[in-house]
Order: structure tokens, then C-alpha cells, then sequence
């Protein structure tokens, strides 16, 4: 059956610019336990290529071979651990806010009816320490399903966290689309044969979103319009539910058009 009935938004850098806040909480969890590892910008945007706060810290160990680093591979999860715990006190202090036309959209759609769901690499307590920072319970409400990182197996770009929002929204992957911010988080989405809308974040902002079904500055708002970048939404300035049914059926005609005897040119 046709027709949009769930928005699925990935978290970190989608809802939030909140990469900032897991690298100061990473620089000083390396501080508390007294390692002489700095991460920068520059460095944490080749490190954000790695999926996954614990695997992040492995790869950095492994590739870079930091002071101390043999003996903290033992240590990974209580490093991670005391960063996760910073982390959810930076944005309780509210230091990430969402980004334009989050808000709006997540309202309008429960208005319309709409599923909503998060699938997030970072843990299920972050996403929601984001969610009352910046709608307070209301957040928390609104989300049929709210999957983190915690409970799958392999992070994005595999497709398991995506499959897991279907199966917790009981719905195919043709009636829902995704909002991401990066290319795992795209490749992951693609791979569960979702349409993605990307709005870059500031460390993926030069990734390349092949593939994406729109990629957009960001959601825009009534008075902040986005910046069309490619794909659906040229005519459009802010992603409201209406614009994404047009852009859907648009997209299912053109597929039906394009589907020969049954097969599909795509
Ligand atoms: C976000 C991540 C997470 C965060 C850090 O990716 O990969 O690892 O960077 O959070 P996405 P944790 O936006 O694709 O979900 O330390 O809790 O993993
Ligand atoms: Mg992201």
C-alpha cells in the first residue's frame, strides 16, 4: 500500500548538532583518567567514520597506538562508560539544541497522524537526555519506537538498526522516511530499502550522499528556509508533511513508470 505513515530521524547530527558535546565528553573522560589524549576537530571528523562511541575508541587505540593506549584496550568500556555519563550532564546543561524545523516537523507529524520513531548509534538514555532537554516529556511521548545503538549487532552502515525501527513500527519500508545525517547513516537507511532525506551536519557536511532521496540544508522553518542541495524538495523551503507525501508519490509514479512487465528499471 502507497502513502507516507512514519518518520524514522537518526540522532546524533540529525536532531542535533550533538557531535560536539560527545567529543568534549570523550576529551574529558580522557582528562579524568589521566591519558594525554586530545581529540580535535580534524581528528574526530576522520574518527566519526567509525560508528559507535566504543568501537570509535578501539579504532583510535589501534590506528594511532596513543600513550597507554595497549593497556586501555582493557579499559574501553569503563572509558566509555564515564564518557557517556559527561555526556548526558553537557545536555541536561542544554548544550545542544535542535536544529531548524526539528521540532516543527515532529509536532506536525503526530498532528497528521504519523508513526514516529529514532534509530540512533549513540545509547537509547542519550537520545532521550536529548529529547527532555529540548521538548521536555513531550519528546519522550511522541516516539512509537525509540532504537539505540545498545540493541544491534553491527552499526551503520549495516542496515540492522533501520530493519529493528520497521519491526518496532510494523510497517514496510515504502510507507516511512529517513532523516540522517551522514553516509553510514544514509548507507545504513538505503540498505533496509528506505528513502532518505540528509541534512549534513557540520563534520559530514563534504560526504558524499549518493543515492539520498533529497539532501537538504536542513528542515527549514517558515522564516529559515533550507537550502535545496539535491534530490526532492527543489520547489519546496521547509519539509513539511505535506511536501514529503507529494515528493513520495511523485517518486512511486516515476517508479511505476518505470516498471516494465514487473520489473523494475531502478
Ligand atoms: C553517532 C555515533 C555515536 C556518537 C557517539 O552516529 O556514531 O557513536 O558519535 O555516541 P549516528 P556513543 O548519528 O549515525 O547514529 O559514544 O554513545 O556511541
Ligand atoms: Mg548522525
Amino acid at each position: 500500500m502507497r502513502g507516507l505513515k512514519a518518520l524514522i530521524f537518526d540522532v546524533d547530527g540529525t536532531l542535533a548538532e550533538t557531535e560536539e558535546v560527545h567529543r568534549a565528553a570523550f576529551n574529558e573522560a580522557f582528562k579524568a583518567f589521566d591519558l594525554p589524549w586530545v581529540w580535535d576537530q580534524g581528528l574526530y571528523r576522520e574518527l566519526l567514520l567509525v560508528s559507535g562511541g566504543r568501537e570509535r575508541l578501539q579504532h583510535y587505540i589501534e590506528t594511532y597506538d596513543p600513550p597507554r593506549g595497549r593497556e586501555m584496550l582493557g579499559r574501553i568500556g569503563d572509558l566509555h562508560k564515564f564518557k557517556t555519563q559527561r555526556f548526558a550532564r553537557l545536555i541536561d546543561d542544554r548544550r545542544a539544541r535542535f536544529r531548524p524545523g526539528v521540532e516543527r516537523l515532529l509536532d506536525e507529524a503526530r498532528a497528521r497522524g504519523l508513526k514516529l520513531a529514532l534509530a540512533a548509534t549513540t545509547s537509547v538514555p542519550n537520545a532521550e537526555a536529548l529529547l527532555l532537554a529540548n521538548m521536555d516529556t513531550r519528546g519522550l511521548d511522541m516516539f512509537s519506537a525509540i532504537v539505540g545503538g545498545d540493541e544491534i549487532t553491527n552499526r551503520k552502515p549495516a542496515p540492522d538498526i533501520y530493519l529493528l525501527a520497521l519491526e518496532r513500527l510494523g510497517l514496510p519500508a515504502r510507507n516511512c522516511v529517513v532523516f540522517e545525517d551522514s553516509v553510514n547513516g544514509l548507507k545504513s537507511a538505503l540498505a533496509a530499502g528506505l528513502r532518505v532525506v540528509v541534512t549534513p551536519s557540520v563534520y559530514t557536511a563534504r560526504q558524499d550522499f549518493t543515492g539520498a532521496f533529497s539532501v537538504l540544508s536542513h528542515l527549514g522553518d517558515p522564516f529559515d528556509p533550507y537550502e535545496h542541495l539535491a534530490g526532492a524538495g527543489e520547489q519546496d523551503r521547509m519539509v513539511s508533511v505535506n511536501a514529503l507525501r507529494r515528493w513520495i508519490d511523485d517518486d512511486d509514479d516515476m517508479r511505476s513508470l518505470l516498471t516494465i512487465g514487473g520489473r523494475s528499471l531502478f
